[in-house]
């Protein structure tokens, strides 16, 4: 029996008041997808079982660079961080889960641990290493890098951590290992550009050399920060090269706020999936940077451009195509939670409005060369408000209509803030 954070009565009792005015709507948009030759239910049934992974450490507040301002009632370690994702998938139903991060999420039994999130209704995504901070008592820096570094030892220490993880995720239920490193230089000449990036590669072979099977290995590319000058693995070119060189199960790990600004994501996403090396998605937002804003608060437009690649590719793929899809948020200024169920939404709703477009159309359009009609074909469903279908997918799987009021009226957080002990001041986790 799953044990719920939320009482179930708050939710059915709410979902009982908003539901006629859901059956009102869901028929409404039902009748305008039938004159377009859709069924809204089997739009409605690929939502359902629509799921992307939440970050353990989005459920904290997190920070910025120069202050984290924390939040009354906010986790402190992976037992309170399920604890949160439970309420997320309860309420939001597309969540079903997390992605811990170690050795921030390090406890003494991992079996005990898949168990109590089982019992929460959750499972173990991807787990990530780190090796972008050092632990105290660690025996080498990574002030200089990690798996690029010049020094073996540091090179050896950031494998041996990278495979007690694969160790760590087996236990979990997990079967992919997700590898950031913050490696890279801050000064023309500090390195040699070359070099470092075989040095990357002759240390990540030895961590694919461990994993399982029937695991992957993603690789997640970012453009920089917390270097400034050059990043090992900066750009999809390079995280493309190294999983091309590491072998099968390496794969590319799209995070939307690592990239120059105003690159073409969707065009990357296609490219990577001709390649067959398209592993899985860090969604976020961002303005300027890699500012792990909620995904789709800034260019909702962008977020459906990729959802539109991956349903066509998911269409024209002969076995099965399952990239992984996963929040990774900094929330500095709202509820953590809040954020995440907003941000699942959001991402299933471009998913159903990717869903939507007219396929058959938009390659005669493409065909023939009729622009306009092409555009238009993606605008008319960009444009369509999905709100009925995510809201009565969420309804059937015994989620919230109104998981705001709900989560609001549980007290939740105000509980949470008697119970658990505060959070420190200090810098945040970006
Ligand atoms: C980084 C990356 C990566 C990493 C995370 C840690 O996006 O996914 O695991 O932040 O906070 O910027
Ligand atoms: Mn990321
Ligand atoms: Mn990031």
């Amino acid at each position: 029996m799953t044990q719920f954070p939320i009482s179930t009565d708050l939710v059915a009792e709410h979902n009982n008041g908003d539901r006629p005015a859901l059956d009102e709507d869901y028929a409404a948009l039902s009748a305008r997808l039938a004159r377009k030759g859709m069924n809204i239910d089997s739009i409605k049934d690929q939502v359902k079982d629509f799921g992307v992974a939440v970050p353990s450490w989005g459920a904290g507040r997190g920070g910025t660079r120069f202050a984290k301002f924390p939040l009354a009632g906010e986790p402190t370690n992976i037992h309170e961080k399920l604890e949160d994702c439970a309420v997320i998938h309860q309420l939001g139903q597309a969540t079903p889960r997390v992605s811990p991060h170690f050795p921030w999420d390090c406890v003494d039994d991992y079996g005990a641990l898949r168990e109590e999130a089982a019992d929460l209704g959750l499972g173990f995504d991807a787990v990530n290493s780190n090796t972008f901070q050092d632990q105290v008592g660690q025996a080498q820096t990574y002030a200089t890098g990690s798996l690029a570094s010049t020094v073996p030892a540091t090179r050896e220490q950031a494998v041996a951590h990278n495979i007690d993880c694969i160790e760590i995720g087996r236990k979990l239920g997990s079967e992919s290992l997700t590898v950031w490193v913050g490696d890279g230089t801050n000064f023309p000449g500090q390195q040699d550009l070359g070099s470092s990036f075989d040095r990357y590669v002759e240390a990540a072979s030895q961590i694919y050399a461990a994993l399982p099977d029937d695991w992957t290995m993603m690789l997640e590319h970012k453009m920089f920060e917390p270097a400034f000058y050059s990043s090992i693995i900066s750009d999809w070119g390079s995280s493309l090269m190294a999983a091309q060189e590491l072998g099968e199960k390496a794969k590319c790990l799209v995070d939307l706020g690592h990239h120059a600004p105003n690159v073409n994501i969707e065009q990357i996403v296609a490219r990577l999936n001709r390649a067959g090396k398209l592993g899985g998605f860090h969604f976020n937002d961002s303005k300027y940077g890699d500012d792990d804003l909620d995904s789709g608060s800034i260019n909702p437009h962008q977020l459906f451009l990729v959802f539109n690649e991956l349903v066509e590719a998911a269409n024209k793929s002969d076995g099965p195509f399952n990239p992984s899809y996963m929040i990774d948020q900094s929330h500095n200024v709202t509820d953590p939670i809040e954020s995440m169920i907003s941000s699942s939404e959001t991402i299933a709703g471009c998913y159903a409005k990717a869903l939507l477009v007219d396929r058959d159309a938009l390659h005669a359009a493409q065909h023939d060369n009729d622009v306009m009609l092409a555009f238009r074909t993606l605008r008319a469903a960009y444009s369509t408000d999905v709100a009925p279908i995510l809201a009565m997918a969420r309804a059937e799987n015994g989620g919230a209509i109104d998981w705001l009021g709900v989560y609001r009226k549980s007290q939740y957080r105000e509980r949470k803030a008697q119970e658990r002990k505060a959070v420190g001041l200090g810098a945040g986790i970006v």
